[in-house]
């Protein structure tokens, strides 16, 4: 069973202030924990608050919204029709924080992509376009806990990017170029 909160957040009628929000990098090697193995596999991103400054005031927690992610042009999932050095467009949920389940130290940025992809794409630049906050990051009994949420977490970006003012071209333009503006 899946905690006692809503499928679907935020305002039907779009992103409200501060989001977007945007951030960007090369996609690294995690903490390694079998994410994958878990059937949520996280795509990290460097946290530099030099280059993303928004990153150090926000609060720690789950967001969504898309991930524009430059596959290789021989990478087996890149969607039909993207051009040459083109980035494929993917909505996303992400994990900002300390992740108390595992007492990090240092602040980290991951992304779980809402597609099923042939391969990795470690090393590929990853724009990511946040659009509204799920929950606060919190500590968990267990794993399995922590994964239930987690999937949970999964349904309501995918519920709530699906209505009409939550397309990225809806939610702002400019930001929906940015996104694929080639590298
Ligand atoms: P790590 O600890 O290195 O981050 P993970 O188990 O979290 O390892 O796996 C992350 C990697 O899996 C990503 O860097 C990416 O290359 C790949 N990957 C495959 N499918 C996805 C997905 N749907 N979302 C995010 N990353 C994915
Ligand atoms: N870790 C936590 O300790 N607490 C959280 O509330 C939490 N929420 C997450 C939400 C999402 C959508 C994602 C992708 C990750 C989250 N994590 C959280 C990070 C999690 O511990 C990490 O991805 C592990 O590698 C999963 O095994
Ligand atoms: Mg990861």
């Amino acid at each position: 069973m899946s905690a006692s909160r809503p499928d679907i957040v935020c305002p039907e009628a779009g992103p409200e202030a501060p989001y977007p929000l945007r951030m960007e990098g090369k996609v690294i090697a995690g903490f390694g924990r079998g994410s994958k193995e878990l059937g949520i596999p996280t795509a990290n991103l460097p946290v530099d608050a030099a280059l993303t400054p928004w990153i150090a005031t926000v609060p720690s927690g789950v967001y969504f919204g898309y991930a524009a992610i430059a596959l290789p042009d021989t990478h087996p999932s890149r969607p039909a029709g993207t051009p040459a050095g083109g980035l494929g467009v993917f909505p996303m949920v992400m994990s900002i924080g300390y992740n108390p389940f595992y007492k990090n130290t240092v602040r980290s940025a991951e992304v779980h992509v809402l597609h099923a992809f042939a391969a990795d794409f470690y090393g590929a630049h990853m724009r990511l376009l946040l659009l509204g906050f799920i929950r606060e990051e919190k500590d968990y009994k267990s794993l399995e806990a922590l994964v239930d949420d987690i999937n949970f977490d999964c349904e309501v970006a995918r519920k709530s990017l699906a209505r009409e003012a939550w397309r990225p071209e809806a939610a702002s333009a400019e930001s929906a170029a940015w996104l694929v503006k080639p590298l």
